[in-house]
Parts: C-alpha cells; sequence; structure tokens
C-alpha cells in the first residue's frame, strides 16, 4: 500500500538514523526529500511546503528533551506533523440509542456504494442494527448492486424502484427504519446530468433527512484532483468526515491528505480492497507509523542509543598517548557487539537490506567472540601489556582460552592496528576507529 510514500519517507528517515550527526545541513536535505516525495505522493504542493517547512522550524529549533538524542527528536517531529496533518484521532461517532443517520457523498465510481455495504457490515457486527437506502435513481442497476451487496451483511435494504426523486426514497427510507434500526445508512448517485445537478440534488437530500454524518467517499488512486473534488462537496454539504478507498492499489495517497485538508474533516476509514471485509479504521499516528515504518523504527531508534558508543576518557586519554590494553579493547567489542545487533534490526527495515552484508556481519561477531575469550585467558600484565606476549605466553594463552595460535595472533595484530590508527587520529574519531575494529 501506498509504496512510492512508504519508500520515499523511509529514505528520509534512513538518511537522519544514518548520518553521524544531524545538524542543519542534514535536516535541511531532508526536508528537501521529504517535499519531493510527498509532492510525488499527489500531496498538493502549498500542503507539501507547510508541512515540511513546520517540520524543518521545529526540527532546527526545538532542544531535545534529556535523554533523547537529536535523531529520535527529528525523527518525532516528523511523526506528529504527518500525523497532523491528516487530522487528529477520532473516528466516527455514534449512540446505539439513538438512530444514527450517515449520508454517502462522492463523484461517481469513487467506491460509496461498495463502502456503504462495508460500513452496513462493520457496524451490524458491533451490533448496530443496520439499514441501507438505495437512493441512487440515476444509474441503472445501482440498486441491484446495493442489494447484492449488502445480503451478505445482516443489514436491510430499503428501495423503492418506481421512485424517481433520490430525495424522496432517502426520506421515506429514513422514516421506515427509524422504527426498527439504530443506523441508516443512505447510498446516493455519483452520476448525474451535470455536477452542479449532482450538488444540489445531495443538498436537498441532506436538508430533508438531517443526517448525523455526512461521509465523503474519496478515490485514494485519483491523486490531486481530491481537493477540489472534496472542496465542492464541502461547499454544498459540510463534510463530517472522509473514507478514501482503493487504497490497496496504485494509490499514491496523497489525495487522502488533500481531501482532508480542503474540508478540514477527518479520514474516518480508508477502504483496501474490493471485498466486503476490506474496511480499515483510521487513525493518523497508525497510519504515519506505519508509513515511516515506525514499528521497527522504534526498535531501530532504542538499539541506535544502545549502540552510541560510550568513549570512557580514561580509556580515550589512553588512546592519545598510546596507552591502550586489552581492557579497553575488550569495551570497544562489547560495543561492537551492539553496533552488530543494531545492523540486524537495519537489515529488517524496508531501504535498509542491502546497506548490510549479513555474511560479514555475522564474521564480525564470531570473530568478536574469539576475540573475547583470548582476552579473558590473559593475565592482568598481559592485558595491560600485550606487547609482553612472547611465543610461550602466546601458546598458553591460546591454550588456555581454546582457540588457535593464530587466532592470538591475529588479535595481537588487531590490536597493534588499532594502537597505530589511535594515534594517527590522536582519539579523535574513537567510535569510527572502534567500528573499523569490528571487523568490516
Ligand atoms: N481495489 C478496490 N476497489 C474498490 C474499493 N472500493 C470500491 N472499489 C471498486 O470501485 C468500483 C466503484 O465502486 P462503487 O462502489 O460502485 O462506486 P460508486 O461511488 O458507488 O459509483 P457510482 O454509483 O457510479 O457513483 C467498483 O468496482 C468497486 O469494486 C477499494 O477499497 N479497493
Ligand atoms: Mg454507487
Amino acid at each position: 500500500m501506498l509504496d512510492s510514500l512508504k519508500d520515499g519517507l523511509q529514505a528520509a528517515v534512513k538518511k537522519l538514523v544514518g548520518s553521524s550527526v544531524v545538524d542543519e545541513k542534514v535536516v535541511k536535505e531532508v526536508i528537501r526529500d521529504l517535499q519531493r516525495t510527498l509532492i510525488q505522493a499527489d500531496v498538493n504542493v502549498r500542503i507539501a511546503l507547510e508541512v515540511t517547512e513546520h517540520v524543518q522550524k521545529r526540527a532546527l529549533e526545538e532542544k531535545p528533551p534529556g535523554g533523547v538524542t537529536r535523531k529520535d527528536q527529528v525523527v518525532s517531529i516528523l511523526y506528529e506533523e504527518l500525523a497532523r496533518l491528516l487530522g487528529g484521532e477520532g473516528g466516527l461517532h455514534l449512540d446505539k440509542d439513538k438512530v444514527n443517520v450517515i449520508v454517502m457523498l462522492g463523484v461517481q465510481g469513487s467506491g460509496k456504494t461498495t463502502t456503504t455495504a462495508k460500513l452496513a457490515r462493520f457496524y451490524a457486527k458491533r451490533g448496530f442494527k443496520v439499514g441501507v437506502v438505495a437512493a441512487d435513481t440515476f444509474r441503472p442497476g445501482a440498486v441491484m448492486q446495493l442489494q447484492t451487496l449488502v445480503s451478505s451483511t445482516g443489514a436491510e435494504t430499503y428501495t423503492d424502484e418506481k421512485e424517481k426523486s433520490s430525495v424522496k426514497i432517502a426520506k421515506e427510507g429514513k422514516k421506515q427504519f427509524e422504527a426498527s434500526k439504530n443506523l441508516v445508512i443512505i447510498d446516493t448517485a455519483g452520476r448525474h446530468k451535470e455536477e452542479k445537478g449532482l450538488l444540489q440534488e445531495m443538498k436537498e437530500v441532506i436538508g430533508q433527512v438531517k443526517p448525523n454524518a455526512t461521509i465523503l467517499v474519496v478515490d485514494g488512486t485519483i491523486g490531486q484532483q481530491c481537493y477540489n473534488q472534496a472542496l465542492a462537496f464541502h461547499q454544498a454539504a459540510p463534510v463530517g468526515g472522509i473514507i478514501v478507498t482503493k487504497l490497496d492499489g496504485a494509490a499514491k495517497g496523497g489525495g487522502a491528505l488533500a481531501a482532508s485538508t480542503a474540508t478540514g474533516a477527518r479520514v474516518f476509514f480508508i477502504g483496501t480492497g474490493e471485498r466486503i471485509d476490506d474496511l480499515e479504521e483510521f487513525s493518523p499516528t497508525r497510519f504515519v507509523g506505519r508509513l515511516l515504518g515506525m514499528g521497527d523504527l522504534k526498535a531501530l531508534m532504542e538499539m541506535v542509543r544502545e549502540a552510541e558508543v560510550v568513549v570512557d576518557e580514561k580509556m580515550a586519554k589512553g588512546v592519545m598517548t598510546g596507552k591502550l590494553t586489552m581492557d579497553d579493547l575488550m569495551v570497544q567489542f562489547e560495543q561492537m557487539k551492539k553496533f552488530g545487533s543494531l545492523k540486524k534490526v537495519l537489515e529488517h527495515l524496508p531501504g535498509f537490506s542491502g546497506a548490510v552484508d549479513a555474511k560479514e556481519l555475522d564474521k564480525a561477531e564470531d570473530r568478536v567472540k574469539v576475540y573475547k575469550s583470548i582476552i579473558q585467558s590473559m593475565t592482568k600484565g598481559e592485558r595491560e601489556n600485550p606487547e609482553r606476549i612472547n611465543a610461550s605466553r602466546l601458546r598458553r594463552v591460546a591454550l588456555g582460552s581454546g582457540r588457535s595460535e593464530k587466532d592470538v595472533r591475529e588479535l595481537l595484530s588487531r590490536y597493534k592496528q588499532m594502537k597505530a590508527l589511535a594515534k594517527t587520529s590522536k582519539g579523535r574519531d574513537f567510535r569510527q576507529l572502534a567500528r573499523r575494529m569490528g571487523g568490516q
């Protein structure tokens, strides 16, 4: 669902998470990527700019709260702002003790009839007594279509094939169901001789039945047109909520955002398929979370935090003066292990795979295990001054750790490499150095 939007957003997040420092330059780059992604996903340009500028302003001005890294903070700002764009939380509120009336609006083919049946099913399952009114007198076959769809839902259908006025049918249907139902859903026409006529008819239907909610059904695949369409309906009859359909197919998703911004109404449900059960209650935070890969992302951010290599001051000094001990190395290896598992998380994130060579990673982790056991078999003096390890000591350490002499020599040569590197970098970028030691 919404693959390109998802990929674009996740690539932006990847850039954030992957950069060593999140400074103004990185934020601005990510914002540019975001703008491009949103616009490509059919989000209205003005809205795309507004949102991204807001994210940028907050990302650059707000200080991360204690214990939260700048990366986490920027990702969470992005998450919040996108969710806000989609309207707040809260779905359609129906009261079982009343007769709730819903009028479905939308242009032809948007999915009104299908969605009417889906809603009937959704609420029938939740204990509502549902009546459906077939008030589309324009399209031949519309009534039949609705009756067939609704027949499997446990709801009842009202129709009057002799009546030509949809307003009269809507009114009569409501009246008929008032005694026995607590939810009446009125399906209307989407086709008309002209758009003005359609809007006028909707206005009349709404004026007569006085619904608790008018729901605008928009086709999630139509993109930018969504905005004007939603606006036109909204001006004729205030839209109380939106259902975006066809988000299962080639939809770019921006239309959902547009319709919601044009009307100020919330998206209540999304349609994710042609079957009667393909209806999901919509939650902006969950939706955006899914787009950003937030489930995995949360785990990722945690790993990032854990994997931040803590550079011990004493150790850093030791490195700068060339006094690197095996114990220091051991601490680094521990950090490497965290980094190793971070990479595993990364692998599971869409867009990240390929960036990680799993074989290399396993190899590095295995080596660290070997090194650890060797270091544990050294005496304190040997750990502090590995240079002391001569041939006979080397044999003893190998025997004690159950590793080969070759392994011990490998560790010693890594130690030497690291010490040399430490000297040249003067401990400036110890973290990066430590990563290099991880065997990559
Ligand atoms: N893939 C997919 N198809 C859908 C979805 N919702 C509706 N459709 C399909 O879209 C087409 C039009 O749906 P209808 O429910 O007839 O649309 P309508 O708004 O009632 O159309 P009119 O009555 O002509 O105004 C049908 O083929 C539906 O099966 C959805 O969420 N996903
Ligand atoms: Mg229809």
